[in-house]
């Protein structure tokens, strides 16, 4: 069920605090990164205090947003922290470990703003808005709220929360809510073309070298609904590709006809390897990973296997190709 909470609960402890750090989840995406600088320039701009805190560093790709270069990232707390915050606001974390910061922001009140779907409102005030396209969204309705104007440099991290979250407004999340979200951020400044060149135009060239390698291992299985590909060390090697270099490869697979998911098998080294699974349609591949250890949402999981590359294709492709058999069967059940 979807819960919509408006921003109410959070008004109190944002106007009455003073100083803030924002925090967001391992490995951050778009929407962490670009939700977590917005919200810092809107809270300075309302006269607060506001450090962004991430456990792990801003990709790449979203380093050109403003204030990017001021994220303090790493387990070690920011100085003065916690003594000299009111309270930290985690975006984006259903559970509080997710922010890999968990031990730290025990000594502190957590504000908990999120739009996934079983948030375990930790926080002591909590806003959770799961039909949120984006936090993004969420961010920009709390701007409204507390009638903080919107800049461009603002708007356009707010629009590449929008446009990571929704995939370029290709996903299912691409609501009216998110194109008139969009609308108004453009009407701020923020400039489409610019974002899509950051997240969509900006690989290495080791990263299409390691895409070249991934694509010499794709396998279809099931008829051609199941694919399969591997990264191995030997890849890496050989296109001097890093971890980072491997944002977005596993959609490739995905974007042929027939597959319906994808198993990305990264060797990580002698002991095992970690699967990425990606599926269309209603087929949950969360279920695979949560079965092994890991986790995820119903189109976008990971689990980690102990073995080589080779034994978990095989586990990957038997489980993936029961996936779509359970799908079948419940299909054709519902008529
Ligand atoms: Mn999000």
């Amino acid at each position: 069920m979807t819960r919509i909470n408006p921003p109410d609960p959070l008004l109190l402890p944002l106007c009455e605090g003073e100083r803030f750090v924002i925090t967001s989840h391992l490995n951050p995406d778009g929407d962490a990164v670009g939700s977590s600088l917005a919200l810092a320039r809107l809270l300075r701009r309302f006269g607060k205090v506001a450090q962004v805190w991430l456990h792990d560093p801003v990709p790449a790709m979203f380093r050109q947003l403003a204030g990017s270069d001021r994220v303090h990232v790493g387990s070690e707390a920011p100085a003065g922290f916690p003594g000299n915050y009111d309270a930290a606001i985690a975006l984006e974390c259903p559970s509080l470990s997710r922010s890999g910061l968990e031990e730290a922001l025990g000594a502190i009140d957590v504000l908990n703003i999120d739009h996934h779907l079983g948030n375990e409102s930790y926080g002591i005030a909590n806003w959770v808005d799961s039909s949120a396209p984006a936090l993004g969204e969420m961010i920009q309705t709390l701007a409204e709220k507390l009638k903080i104007p919107l800049d461009p440099d603002t708007a356009t991290c707010l629009l590449v929360a929008l446009v990571s979250d929704t995939g370029g407004f290709r996903f299912s999340n691409s609501s009216d809510r998110a194109f008139d979200a969009a609308a108004e951020l453009v009407r701020k400044g923020a400039r489409p073309q610019q974002i899509s060149q950051w997240l969509y135009e900006s690989r290495t060239e080791a990263s299409l070298r390691l895409l070249q390698e991934m694509l010499g291992s794709l396998e279809l299985d099931c008829s051609g609904r199941v694919g399969t590909a591997l990264l191995t060390r030997e890849m890496f090697e050989r296109s001097g590709a890093t971890h980072e270099d491997t944002e977005g490869l596993v959609d490739f697979p995905r974007s042929i006809a027939t597959v319906e998911a994808v198993g990305l098998i990264r060797e990580i080294d002698d002991q095992g390897v970690k699967v990425s699974l990606r599926s269309r349609d209603r087929v949950n591949v969360e279920e695979i990973a949560r079965r092994n250890g890991g986790g995820g949402h119903r189109n976008a999981a990971g689990f980690r296997l102990a073995g080589s590359a080779a034994d978990a294709r095989t586990t990957v492709v038997k489980e993936l190709t029961q996936a779509l058999e359970k799908h079948d069967a419940q299909r054709s059940s519902a008529g």
